[in-house]
């Protein structure tokens, strides 16, 4: 079976629950379409628990590649409270992003880890995809984290930057493939800001699935993409 998650947002117990309900096993794989790390309280572990299975298949999110831009000048700088020591780094633009963007727990994190453990961390991060496109029986499942800014048939996936697949707000009116086959499954946006409720959210062949794990009243959603079956922790 494929499942697909998103947005766990350092929610450690949340995402070992969710294994735990779908029966996560090795025949099955699990694509985690970004933002892994920030605002909750244990993304590291998060992140060295999928380390170690091969059937987890990581994508980019934001909060990924803001986390890579600053970690290429301020890693070697963080203490074991996830500090920085030398302070004219947090005039780094990267690392300022970054911070108003809840890195805490993950400075915090890998400031408890030694120099190895670290850059083992910061090049796996460097190995996420920007999306991914899937087939499961007749139906074709594109994953990336945001959606394709400025989308056009014209334009291939590859064409697209970073930024424009990690940061953009798909909306759920929009629609990417006049194929009934075809769907675009994306985290990013918290289902609430259209609906008011955690719940995937189906729209024109769009799958949103962030459900904001780590807001008040949120929860951590994932789908499978064999039946459409939704999971909820
Ligand atoms: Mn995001």
């Amino acid at each position: 079976m494929i499942y697909v998650m998103s947005d766990i947002h350092g929610m450690y117990r949340k995402y070992k629950k969710m294994l735990e309900l779908i029966g996560f096993s090795d025949d099955d794989t699990l694509y985690m379409i970004g933002d892994v790390i920030d605002r909750g309280d244990e993304p590291i572990q998060i992140l060295q628990d999928m380390m170690q299975r091969q059937n987890v298949i990581p994508l980019l999110g934001n909060h990924e590649l803001m986390a890579l831009n600053a970690l290429s000048v301020i890693s070697e700088f963080i203490d074991s409270s996830g500090f920085l020591t030398d302070e004219s780094l947090e005039f780094n633009k990267d690392y300022l992003l970054w911070q108003m963007n809840g890195c805490r727990t993950t400075l915090e994190g890998l400031g408890k880890l030694d120099t190895e453990q670290r850059r083992e961390i910061i090049g796996y991060m460097r190995g996420f995809a920007l999306h991914k496109t899937v087939s499961v029986g007749k139906n074709t499942f594109v994953l990336v984290h945001a959606g394709f800014e400025d989308f056009s048939k014209e334009r291939s996936f590859d064409d697209y930057m970073p930024d424009e697949l990690v940061w953009c707000r798909h909306i759920p009116d929009e629609r990417y493939s006049d194929d009934d086959n075809v769907f675009v499954v994306t985290g990013h946006t918290p289902v609430q800001k259209f609906t008011g409720k955690p719940y995937i959210l189906h729209k024109n062949n769009n799958i949103f699935i962030d459900c904001g794990a780590c807001m008040i009243g949120g929860k951590l959603a994932c789908v499978r993409l064999d039946d459409f079956m939704e999971y909820y922790v």
